[in-house]
């Protein structure tokens, strides 16, 4: 009989839009898989609001008391948002995603980039090792703001004028993050994303601040590099990079592209953290709601898989968590089935095979078990 000390952690349910709906209960389904074998023990909040279905009955994408319902959960475990035909982007997302990140100040986007055994990769020549890197990504100022406006709307002298937002508190904590990351793997190589030559005030800013930290860090090699050629060495040399750190924009289009370099985005995970643990981290996958796919029962569920592994590790990694290490068996687990499965089968049509996303769900929960 195990007598240790358990820790219990709530977990808000939030599957929003499109194919989040489909591939959340195959996340769910891993979950309790390896929550039984490792005797973990979580409870569930499920949510049916931040969605667009949401929108159309009550004109917003949360109810007023949104904060009360899920504030004081450990995590949030999130699906995709977004139904443009219905709810144009800016809103869906400002209203539920963009809102979660800042209000619970989630200020890192870890985004893991891999090529697995068994992928088909669109890259020539590529094996898995060679690309293997981390984009963390600034998540809650940057260039993603509502700061601006429009003046003379309708007319040949229409103007707009969008912000930018860079602190000195937010960009440090995010490149302090990065060098921490950078510092603890065996490579310890950090690229700095930039577009200080083009974007004159805030780029030249984030340089400075990444060169001021590099002082602290040694033994860390950093390579400061353009976008714009960035984007190109992913493609052509991923074996440079290590740990990636960006802006928001900028992380967000690199998270993106290096998981479509490894084969497809329908494995990319994300861990939205607030590595201070004052508010609760969001675990998603980096794909959005598809439409196109919508209702197929296609969608490939590894990005949600992998990412309830993360929030799992992160959880465990509570210093009020007495049984951590079952925490991180747990996500290994995870990670070894996805890596089974993914070198196997099943696969679904973005992996170019034919199965179906719960196949997938299947199969990684039943490796999960032993
Ligand atoms: N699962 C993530 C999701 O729904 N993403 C939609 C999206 O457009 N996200 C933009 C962002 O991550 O900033």
């Amino acid at each position: 009989m195990n007598t240790s000390p358990r820790k219990s952690f709530d977990i808000a349910v939030i599957p929003g839009d499109g194919i989040g709906k489909e591939v959340m209960p195959e996340g769910l389904r891993v979950i309790d898989a390896v929550a039984e074998r490792f005797s973990l023990d979580l409870a569930y909040r499920h949510i049916d609001w931040a969605s667009c279905d949401y929108y159309d009955e009550t004109g917003s994408m949360m109810p007023p008391d949104w904060r009360p319902q899920i504030g004081e959960c450990d995590a949030l475990y999130f699906g995709a948002v977004g139904w443009p035909a219905r709810v144009p982007d800016h809103v869906s997302l400002w209203g539920s995603l963009l809102k979660f990140r800042r209000d619970f100040d989630q200020y890192i986007n870890l985004r893991p980039v891999r090529l697995f055994e068994g992928v088909p990769c669109p890259l020539a020549n590529r094996k898995p090792g060679d690309i293997d890197f981390f984009v963390v990504r600034e998540n809650t100022e940057g260039e993603y703001t509502a700061l601006g406006g429009r003046m003379f709307e309708g007319t040949e002298r229409e103007l707009v004028i969008q912000e930018s937002v860079f602190t000195r508190t937010g960009t440090d904590r995010v490149l302090r993050y990065a060098f921490e990351l950078a510092q603890s793997r065996p490579r310890k190589h950090l690229t700095v994303a930039t577009k200080s030559n083009g974007i004159a005030v805030s780029m030249p800013y984030w340089d400075e601040r990444a060169d001021l930290m590099a002082q602290q860090y040694p033994g860390i090699t950093v390579d400061r590099q353009h976008i714009d050629i960035l984007t190109a060495r992913f493609v052509l040399q991923p074996t440079r990079f290590d740990v990636v750190v960006a802006s928001n924009l900028f992380g967000d289009i690199l998270s993106d592209l290096g998981p479509a370099c490894a084969g497809t985005i329908g494995l990319a995970p994300s861990a939205n953290l607030n590595p201070d643990r004052l508010f609760p981290s969001l675990f998603e996958p980096v794909h959005g709601s598809a439409p196109d796919i919508y209702g197929k029962g296609i969608a490939n569920p590894v990005a949600m898989i992998w990412s309830g592994a993360l929030m799992l590790d992160f959880l465990g990694r509570d210093p009020t968590c007495p049984d951590g290490e079952r925490y991180r068996r747990a996500h290994d687990a995870i990670l070894s089935a996805i890596e089974t499965v993914l070198a196997k089968g099943p696969r679904t049509p973005d992996l170019g095979g034919a199965a179906r996303t719960e196949d997938l769900g299947k199969a990684i929960a039943e490796l999960v078990k032993t």
